[in-house]
């Protein structure tokens, strides 16, 4: 079987569609999350929370849950204040006058914020006692929308003396030139990007252990505990060594887990009241709903087109304004981030966005799937629409009209696209679609008045040296460029034992690591032991080891391919030592003996054993030329590929775009407005593809999450503050049961910037929100309708056209 495999993938593992090795681990029950870890005098930690939007906390008492037998110790938020500084906030600018503790102090500022911890024996006495705290609140004035935000009257963050934290003006080419030669202007109205965010199945959840020594230790599902301890250690007046984070499996988190370091933060001051006791406090969905960070809004005003005669884009103009919630925390990164894919697809050079950022008594935003850049591609996939329709041009001839063609190509602000063939894209979509056949039933059924749409949404993914790019068009930033450790080892018995520099959280990570080694030691991938658990003391290699950005096909596979060659290079010393031999007559293969070294066309060999005992066990007398032989290699990637220009200014940056390209054909129906995916095609191109099963897993997962986000989910809050949709009966994630079939395809364009070929392609979530909105605006174009906000509901298509009636 495992040569048939094979074969399908060539010559190599590498490109097989084997299935995932960490899965029979997992559906088993034998992965370790968070909850199955258990300590010995273990106690559990529960929040009473604020149910105001905005209020003042004039009174606390805990003495009733203190009293309820089983309850260890509370924690108030002035006794946080007085053992703990403000988190540093990541972006620049004002935000930094934020004091963000990780629990509310004088106020509450969003519903859902921490008020109280109550710690306990178990966690139902510390649910219970939670009930039985009373708090005195005085309500304040919310802010709940970027207007009035911007107005101040009411300013969340006292420090900070505005709710306007970040402005920006991202300007690259010449716009008076473009809007004065144009032949024609679009101006478009303001247009939403709605509030959503992920599901994971599992949700956040910590274990901190306040050690003898005066530090702490955690066991988490954080996906980037590695930058996390440097946001917790001085928070809590420690040192970076104090603070040890370790995670095992991680159930899912699509960014938002980067966001949960105030939970562990305050799990590690309830076990040092504890007297060190460990704590484990495990977030109820509600409670993630509420307050497990959000993907941040965006408003887009003011819009501006300018195009020639033929429908080629030449400059954009706009205003945006991102409302974060209560604490911005990332997202000021994540407003430099999406300048990246500033043109998206297209060979736009004069563009100028003035860009804002404010808070409001919403929820803390959070990474999503996605991270800032899916704003923007929405933003230029609706324009690219809307304009098709202005002048009159089929939307897929406007997009050839306009893709960028020629690779690597720098985009007006200085990044550089590698690879791509957005054409190719579309007329593979098109064909998996049967795009004439829709056209023909489209027009049939628009005859009979049903309302139909088909719609094309491009995106891209950009993996890889997020931050290092990120630092073109913000050379302050404290962050330059990702890489990524492995370690990989020859065990005492001669098992391939490979250790990661991140924990995946479900991208089947374990499965293309062990294609990699396979290939390069000439074994077969259930031949290599795969460790993904992580210790920031020992397989960190300082701030970027993560599992974050679509990076690990590029960074964390070559860190391993990296370790491989150097293993190797190990391994043939002994292996010419023991057999006589020059390094250069060996192979590597698999033996009577399981894997080994032979001298070619010879019946001599060494198996990994024998090489391994030579190391490990019989060490006395060996000679100086095999003295230093290691059998346990720890390798750090760093990009080394250099960008012409920005490498003088800012050093080796590499960054790679994968590309994924919908079609979706969805009917609004008249009666209910509500939307139905009727076909849906997706095309990948994440380069050279390591493992098409699971990249087709990817995109699978990826595009029920765009769905789900384009047309289910949104979470909206009242005047007051109250979220009003903050369970799954009104917020409701995608299931099977609306999950159109997906008609997959891939091309593969591979990328010049990775040794491997392939780009990061796991956030490819936002092309559903493109796609879904401009097959309803395709659907509702007869009726006037321009379709100005991301979220299709019903009722936010029964307003649009409504209001297209009255106008
Ligand atoms: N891959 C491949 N060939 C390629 C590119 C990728 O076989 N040419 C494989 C990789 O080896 C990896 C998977 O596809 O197993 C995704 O690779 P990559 O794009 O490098 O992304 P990462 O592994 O770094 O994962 C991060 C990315 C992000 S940023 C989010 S958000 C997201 C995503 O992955 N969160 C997820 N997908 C997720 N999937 C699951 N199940 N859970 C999450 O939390």
């Amino acid at each position: 079987f495992a040569e048939i495999v094979k074969r399908q993938g060539g010559d190599k593992w590498v490109h097989a569609p084997i299935s995932r090795k960490e899965d029979s681990r997992l559906v088993r029950g034998q992965g370790l999350f968070v909850d199955d870890y258990k300590l010995s005098g273990m106690l559990h930690m529960s929040l009473v929370r604020s149910p105001y939007g905005h209020a003042r906390i004039v009174r606390i008492d805990t003495s009733k849950a203190e009293a309820l037998p089983g309850v260890v110790c509370t924690l108030t938020g002035q006794e946080i204040a007085a053992v703990c500084t403000p988190f540093m906030q990541i972006g620049p600018g004002d935000a930094q006058n934020i004091k963000d503790f990780p629990m509310a102090v004088e106020k509450a500022i969003y519903q859902g914020e921490p008020v109280v911890a109550v710690v306990a024996e178990n966690p139902r006495i510390a649910a219970d006692a939670a009930q039985l705290v009373e708090v005195e609140y005085e309500s304040l004035p919310a802010v709940m929308n970027w207007k009035s935000a911007l107005e101040d009257k009411a300013v969340l963050h006292p420090g900070m003396g505005t709710n306007h934290h970040w402005h920006g003006i991202y300007e690259y080419g010449d716009l008076d030139q473009a809007f004065a030669d144009a032949a024609h202007v679009v101006k478009i109205d303001q247009m939403d990007f709605h509030r959503f965010s992920s599901t994971p199945l599992e949700t956040n959840a910590v274990v901190a252990t306040w050690t003898p020594g005066g530090g702490v230790d955690f066991f988490c599902n954080n996906s980037f505990p590695a930058i996390v301890i440097q946001m917790i250690a001085p928070a809590l007046g420690l040192s970076i060594d104090q603070v040890r984070a370790k995670t095992q499996d991680v159930g899912g988190s699509f960014g938002n887990k980067i966001g949960n370091y105030p939970y562990m933060t305050l799990a590690a001051l309830a076990s040092r009241k504890s007297g060190g006791r460990p704590v484990k406090w495990v977030e109820t969905r509600s409670e993630h709903m509420l307050a497990g960070g959000h993907g941040s809004e965006r408003t887009y005003l003011d819009t501006e087109v300018a195009l020639d005669k033929d429908g080629v884009i030449t400059a954009v103009r706009s205003r945006h304004i991102d409302d974060c919630g209560a604490y911005p925390r990332y997202e000021p990164l994540g407003c430099v981030i999406w300048s990246q894919v500033l043109p998206a697809c297209y060979k736009l050079r004069n563009i100028r966005i003035d860009f804002n950022q404010v808070v409001t008594n919403k929820g803390p935003s959070a990474p999503n799937r996605g991270y800032s850049r899916l704003q923007q591609l929405w933003f230029m996939e609706r324009i690219i629409d809307i304009c098709a329709h202005e002048l009159n041009i089929p939307s897929d001839q406007m997009r050839l009209n306009n893709y960028i063609r020629e690779f690597p190509y720098t985009t007006p602000n200085g990044c550089v696209y590698d690879s791509g063939n957005y054409p190719l894209l579309l007329e593979k979509a098109k064909a998996l679609i049967d795009w004439d056949g829709w056209k023909q039933k489209q027009a049939e059924a628009r005859a009979e008045g049903r309302w139909i749409g088909i719609g094309i949404g491009t995106t891209l993914d950009s993996g890889t040296n997020n931050f290092g790019q990120a630092r073109i068009v913000n050379p302050y930033l404290p962050f330059s460029g990702n890489s990524e450790v492995a370690t990989i080892k020859l065990d005492l018995d001669g098992t391939v034992v490979v250790m990661l520099g991140s924990t995946p959280s479900g991208q089947g990570h374990e499965t293309t690591t062990a294609q990699v080694v396979a290939d390069e030691l000439g074994i077969r991938p259930d031949m290599v032991e795969v460790r993904t658990g992580f210790d920031t003391t020992f397989n960190s290699h300082g701030g970027h080891s993560g599992s974050y950005a679509s990076q690990f096909a590029v960074t964390g596979l070559s860190a391993v391919h990296g370790a491989c060659q150097k293993l190797k290079k190990e391994m043939k010393r002994l292996a010419a030592f023991a057999l006589e031999a020059n390094e250069d007559d060996l192979e590597f293969g698999i033996g009577q003996q399981g894997p080994e070294l032979r001298v070619k066309g010879t019946d001599r060999s060494i198996n990994y054993w024998g090489l391994s005992a030579m190391v490990n066990i019989n060490t006395a007398g060996q000679p100086d030329s095999i003295a230093d032989v290691t059998l346990n290699i720890r390798h750090v990637y760093r990009p080394p590929f250099k960008i012409p220009d920005v490498e003088k200014k800012y050093g080796n940056l590499t960054l790679t775009y994968a590309s994924q390209l919908h079609i979706a054909v969805v009917e609004v129906d008249r009666r209910t407005y509500v939307p139905k995916i009727l076909a849906y095609a997706a095309v990948d191109d994440c380069g050279n593809v390591i493992n098409p099963k699971i990249v087709a897993g990817q995109v699978h997962g990826a595009t029920a999450h765009g769905i789900g986000a384009a047309m289910m989910e949104s979470y909206i809050y009242d005047k007051e503050g109250n979220l009003l949709t903050g369970s799954f009966t009104d917020y409701t994630p995608i299931t099977v049961m609306n999950m159109p079939d997906l008609a997959f395809g891939e091309i593969e364009t591979p990328s010049p910037f990775s040794y491997n070929g392939a780009k990061g392609m796991g956030e490819g979530g936002g092309a559903p929100l493109h796609t879904v909105s401009a097959a309803v605006q395709d659907a509702l174009f007869d009726q006037n309708v321009i379709i100005r906000n991301s979220f299709n509901s019903p009722n936010t298509l029964y307003d649009a056209v409504k209001r297209a009636d009255r106008a």
